[in-house]
C-alpha cells in the first residue's frame, strides 16, 4: 500500500478511490489495513437505499435525486449492486450534469458492483464500499439494489432511509409483493405515475399502510414520481430529508447505527474465526472429511466440532 494512498481517497482522488473498491471487492488484507486507516473519517454520510423490482425505474430515479443533492453542492456516491444496471460508464448521469456545467464533475462516484462471485459476501463488500465513500467526503450515497433476495434486503438494511420502489401495471398486486421489501420501507416511491393504474396502485398501498402500526412515530408516506420527466424529484428529495430530521431527532438513527454495528461485528467476528479454524485447501478438507464421518454415523457432530476448535489457534 502506497503511503499516500489513504490521503488520496480522504481528498475524493477517483482512481483511488476506484482502486480501493477493486481491493475490497477481491476481499484482499490491503483493504482491512486501508479501511482501518480511513475509519476515523466515516460517519458523515447519509445512505439511502433503493430497491424494488427490475425496471421500476430505480435507475432514473437515482440519477435525478443524484442531481438534485449535485444541485446544492452536495457530494454524492452511487453503488449499483446490480449487473443490469446502466451505471457502468456513468453515461446517463455523465450526460446531464455536462448539461449542467458540471464537466468532469468531481464531486461525484458512481460505481456498479458486480454481483457475481460474492454469495454472502455482497452485503459487507457494499457495506464496505459505502464507508469508503464516506471517508473520500460524499456526504449523500445512493445504493441502488434489485429487491429480490436476502443478500439484497440486507444491503437496503444498512441505509439511513430506504426508498421501496413500485409502479402501477407489473401485473402484481401490493398483496404478492414481498413482505420483506415492505416492512423496511421508510418511503414509498410510486414511480411511473404517468401510467395507467397509479390512482389504484396508491389505494391499495394506502389501505395497507392504514393497517400498519407506525415505527417509531413515522408513517411511510407514498411520493408519486415520473422519473422519467424529473416529475416529483423535489417533493422526494425533501421527503427523505424529514424523514432524516425525524430519525435524527428521536434518537433513533443512533439505535439503528448500534444494531447495525452489532451485526456487522459478529459477522466479522464469525468469519475471522472460520479463517482461523478452518482455513486454507487443508482446513476444507478436514471438514469434508469430519462431515463425511458424522453422515456415515461415524462421528457426531458436537465432538467434530470440539475437535476443531480444539486443534485451532484461537
Ligand atoms: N413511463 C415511465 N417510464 C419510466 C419512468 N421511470 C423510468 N422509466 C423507464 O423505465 C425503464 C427502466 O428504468 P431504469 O431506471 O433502468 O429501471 P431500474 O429499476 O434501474 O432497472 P433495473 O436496474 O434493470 O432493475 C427505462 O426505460 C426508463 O426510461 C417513469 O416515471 N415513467
Ligand atoms: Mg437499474
Amino acid at each position: 500500500m502506497s503511503p499516500d494512498w489513504p490521503q488520496k481517497i480522504l481528498a475524493g482522488d477517483v482512481r483511488a478511490i476506484s482502486r480501493a473498491i477493486t481491493t475490497i471487492e477481491n476481499h484482499s488484507p490491503e483493504s482491512e489495513q486501508l479501511l482501518k486507516q480511513l475509519f476515523p473519517h466515516t460517519g458523515q454520510a447519509y445512505l439511502t437505499g433503493i430497491t424494488g423490482a427490475p425496471g421500476t425505474g430505480k435507475s432514473t430515479l437515482v440519477d435525478r435525486l443524484a442531481a438534485v443533492y449535485r444541485q446544492r453542492e452536495e457530494r454524492v456516491g452511487v453503488i449499483a449492486v446490480d449487473p443490469t444496471s446502466p451505471y457502468s460508464g456513468g453515461a446517463i448521469l455523465g450526460d446531464r450534469i455536462r448539461m449542467q456545467g458540471h464537466a468532469s464533475d468531481n464531486g461525484i462516484f458512481i460505481r456498479s458492483m458486480a454481483t457475481r462471485g460474492f454469495l454472502g459476501g455482497l452485503a459487507r463488500s457494499t457495506a464496505e464500499v459505502a464507508l469508503l465513500l464516506d471517508a473520500a467526503g460524499k456526504r449523500q450515497i445512493l445504493i441502488e439494489t434489485v429487491g429480490v433476495g436476502q443478500d439484497e434486503i440486507d444491503i437496503v438494511r444498512l441505509a439511513d432511509c430506504v426508498l421501496v420502489i413500485l409502479v402501477p401495471g407489473l401485473g402484481d398486486d401490493i398483496q404478492n409483493m414481498k413482505a420483506g421489501l415492505m416492512e423496511i420501507a421508510d418511503i414509498f416511491v410510486l414511480n411511473k405515475a404517468d401510467r395507467e393504474g397509479a390512482d389504484r396502485l396508491e389505494e391499495q398501498l394506502h389501505a395497507m399502510l392504514s393497517l400498519a402500526i407506525p415505527r417509531d412515530g413515522w408513517h411511510p408516506p407514498i411520493i408519486r414520481t415520473v422519473a422519467t420527466e424529473n416529475r416529483g424529484i423535489d417533493d422526494l428529495a425533501s421527503t427523505i430529508g424529514k424523514f432524516r430530521k425525524h430519525f435524527e431527532s428521536t434518537g433513533r438513527r443512533q439505535k439503528k447505527h448500534i444494531e447495525h454495528w452489532q451485526n456487522r461485528l459478529i459477522e466479522m467476528l464469525e468469519s475471522r474465526l472460520l479463517e482461523k479454524v478452518l482455513h486454507g485447501k487443508e482446513g476444507e478438507a478436514r471438514l469434508r472429511a469430519l462431515a463425511t464421518a458424522v453422515a456415515e454415523r461415524k462421528q457426531d457432530p458436537f465432538s467434530a466440532v470440539s475437535e476443531i476448535l480444539k486443534s485451532a489457534h484461537l
